[in-house]
């Protein structure tokens, strides 16, 4: 295991605390003059995570291509390592979301990796949307929905699978995502496609353990591009409403169409006590698995508006699960996750700020002018040193990219790690 050695966070840490001391007191007193205390909103930060992928770790690409990068984890135990840097410099990603088959490795030996690593494991997510080495039905056509009972049993039982392998590691979650639909008008019957569907999840359902959660999640198109089995939040509601108490539905900020109001979603899921949780990215024109913040941090601010709102008042049920899910085709998906860590930290932040008291005020006053104003208010303060300062105390980096690079760690571990090939497609 390649370690960030504690040298170099301490060193850049020194370079940079004088600074950041003073642009915290200078933060905390004006934040003192909005009512606010800032060690309260620090406090909250800091105990803030967001999971992340496994997959997130290894170079993403699209169905032209995939250029990989220098040292890029071979397993998933070099995932794990990867992962344990993106934490030990932002100390906002304590656990991570493994995929299976991908990941799949000895329990005993992943448990052994996560006491070694401080990692813990996050939601199982299966995978039904490939066919694996010597597997008996394909999934060319579908998996859970499938028109064949052999094929949706055989996908049902690898959801079962991932329970198992969960069960084993302390996850407490399965993540369901199909890539199950059509490409022509005819090709299947919408409502028999998502009965049949139903019933595999059913059974499903139905390994869960009682202090286990489901989450399935919508995706509007691709890989089928005429018609998707759940292909929005309204069949997801359905979803969870016709499976239990244990089932809820996962909110992938890409998989939705452009201009959709994302942040409304969430408010109604949360009001329907089914918000399961989320995998944040961004999108500019449809799903291509962008970094967090990286096109419309407002939108992401709006979506914690939401969630600091239901936090607020005790929303019954909310316990949403929060995860990065994105595809890094250009960048170093270390630094990538880093920042997007950073980002979802920025944005709860930032929404700590909102003076809820005084928008609700605007709001019973129909006055449509303040109430937005106050929300921009929040969002244009520059929490940059809560973040930074709840880093610092943490033993965390300051300026994670910046140790990060000074480190050397992806050279350290491109020498450890045969380059791999880059031919053929490679989303991920
Ligand atoms: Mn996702």
């Amino acid at each position: 295991m390649t370690q960030i050695d504690k040298s170099v966070v301490d060193a850049q840490n020194d370079k940079a605390s004088a600074a950041l001391k003073a642009d915290y007191a200078a933060l905390g007193e004006h934040l003192s003059r909005r009512g606010i205390n800032i060690d309260a909103i620090k406090a909250k930060v800091a105990h803030y995570g967001v999971a992340v992928p496994s997959w997130g770790v290894g170079t993403g690409g699209t169905r032209f291509a995939r250029f990989p990068g220098a040292g890029e984890p071979r397993n998933i135990f070099d995932k794990m390592d990867d992962c344990a840097v993106i934490h030990r410099l932002t100390g906002a990603t304590p656990s991570v979301s493994l995929h299976i088959p991908w990941d799949k490795a000895d329990p005993a030996a992943l448990k052994a990796k996560a006491e070694e690593t401080g990692l813990t494991f996050d939601a199982m997510n299966s995978n039904t949307f490939q066919d694996q080495a010597g597997q008996k039905h394909s999934y060319k056509f579908g998996s859970l929905s499938h028109a064949n009972a052999a094929t949706r049993q055989q996908a049902a039982e690898h959801n079962i699978e991932c329970i198992e392998i969960g069960k084993a590691i302390g996850s407490k979650a399965l993540t369901v995502w199909i890539g199950d639909g059509s490409n022509f008008p005819g090709q299947t019957n919408f409502t028999k496609q998502f009965e049949r569907y139903l019933e595999a999840m059913r059974s499903v359902y139905k390994a869960l353990p009682d202090d286990w959660r489901i989450f399935t999640e919508h995706k509007m198109y691709e890989p089928a591009f005429y018609s998707t089995v759940v292909q929005d939040w309204g069949t997801n509601y359905m979803i969870a409403e016709a499976l239990g108490p244990k089932a809820y539905c996962l909110v992938d900020l890409g998989h939705h169409a452009p201009n959709v109001n994302i942040e409304m979603i969430v408010a109604r899921l949360i009001q329907a006590k089914k918000l399961g949780g989320f995998h944040f990215n961004d999108s500019k024109y449809g799903d291509d698995d962008l970094d967090t913040g990286s096109i419309d941090p407002y939108r992401l601010f709006l979506v914690f508006n939401e969630l600091v709102d239901a936090e607020m008042r005790g929303a019954a049920g909310f316990s949403p699960a929060h995860m990065l899910d994105q595809s890094h085709n250009v960048t170093d998906p270390i630094e990538s996750l880093m920042v997007s860590a950073m980002e979802v930290q920025r944005a709860y932040a930032a929404a700590l700020l909102v003076d809820r008291k005084a928008l609700e005020g605007f709001q019973e006053e129909n006055d449509a002018l303040m109430a937005t104003n106050t929300l921009k208010k929040a969002f244009r303060t520059d929490v940059e040193p809560i973040l930074a300062m709840a880093r610092l105390e943490k033993g965390a980096a300051i300026d994670p990219v910046t140790a990060y690079r000074a480190s050397g760690y992806r050279a350290k571990v491109a020498a450890e790690r045969p380059a791999v090939s880059g031919a053929g497609g490679g989303i991920v």
